[in-house]
């Protein structure tokens, strides 16, 4: 039985990111030869990083649907290489994927879905006693960034993270093994990104562990002046982070995880006495 993930991963914890993919928007191709994504995932632990999250699917805006054959195609091998050796994270919203991850000694599911795209994901995730991560999207990946409309995107956003955290409670999931993620970026302008970090006590308030992935977003580049940035700087998502981690954040997912325990461990060192 695993303990509450408050304790597994105390404030501020860094989730260090591999995508295991040709064409994710900041690291694509970077990490798709398994040998790249091991060693990008050691240095990550070697850096500080709590836990590596590997993904073989992206979810950047515009993106289509990977098979399922593919995805595990892309990350089993990586599981298999750091298994026993570094903490790990499977971004996926599929069952089959989340179970062979499992079985290899992933400890966290990260599903960008929020139990809303495969519904055997919940069932394994509730019998193995993993943690879970449960992220807010509005709409689809392919589509989810034209038009966002909230009439408050904070409370919305919350109430959205309420319902989902209520279901997978119901499922027989342990709530003292789930945290929650506004989904920086997915279906969301500038400003409602911005907002949802400003407001973050509201999103903290629901008493599970926030997750934020702001990481070299594009809102970051859009906001320092190129309205047709995809992604942004390092230096913009190590301000974003700490700022998220001040208004409560615990864990930070994060593409460049030295710069990120360095900025977090001063950060953490200004707020404790
Ligand atoms: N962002 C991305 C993917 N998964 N999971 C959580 N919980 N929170 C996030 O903010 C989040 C996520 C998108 O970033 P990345 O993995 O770098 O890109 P891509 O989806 O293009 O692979």
């Amino acid at each position: 039985m695993r303990g509450p993930i408050e304790q597994r991963f105390p404030r501020p914890s860094v989730m260090g990111v591999v995508n295991v993919t040709p064409d994710s928007f900041s690291d694509g191709g970077v990490n798709l030869e398994p040998e790249a994504a091991i060693a990008s995932a050691r240095r990550m632990r070697a850096e500080g990083a709590a836990i590596v999250d590997v993904g073989g699917e992206s979810t950047r805006p515009g993106s289509e649907r990977v098979e399922l054959d593919e995805e595990l195609r892309r990350v089993v091998p990586v599981l298999e290489g750091v298994a026993g050796e570094v903490p790990i994270s499977i971004d996926t919203s599929k069952a089959e994927v989340a179970r062979r991850a499992l079985a290899l000694g992933a400890e966290l599911v990260n599903d960008v879905t929020a139990l809303r795209g495969d519904p055997d994901l919940t069932g394994v995730v509730a019998d193995s006693g993993a943690y879970l991560c449960l992220m807010h999207m509005l709409g689809k990946p392919r589509t989810m960034q034209q038009k966002p409309v909230y009439d408050d995107v904070v409370s919305e956003v919350a109430a959205f993270l309420e319902e989902r955290l209520a279901f997978a409670v119901e499922a027989g999931v342990s709530e003292e093994l789930v945290c929650l993620d506004p989904g920086i970026g997915f279906g969301k302008t500038v400003e409602h990104n911005f907002e949802l970090v400003r407001r973050l006590e509201e999103l903290a308030a629901l008493g599970r562990p926030i997750v934020i992935g702001f990481s070299r977003k594009s809102s970051l580049g859009k906001l320092l002046g190129d309205p047709s940035a995809t992604t942004g700087s390092t230096a913009a998502s190590v301000g974003a982070a700490v700022a998220a981690y001040e208004r409560g954040a615990t864990i930070l997912r994060v593409h460049d995880v030295r710069e990120h325990v360095e900025a977090l461990t001063a950060a953490r060192a200004v707020g404790t006495a």
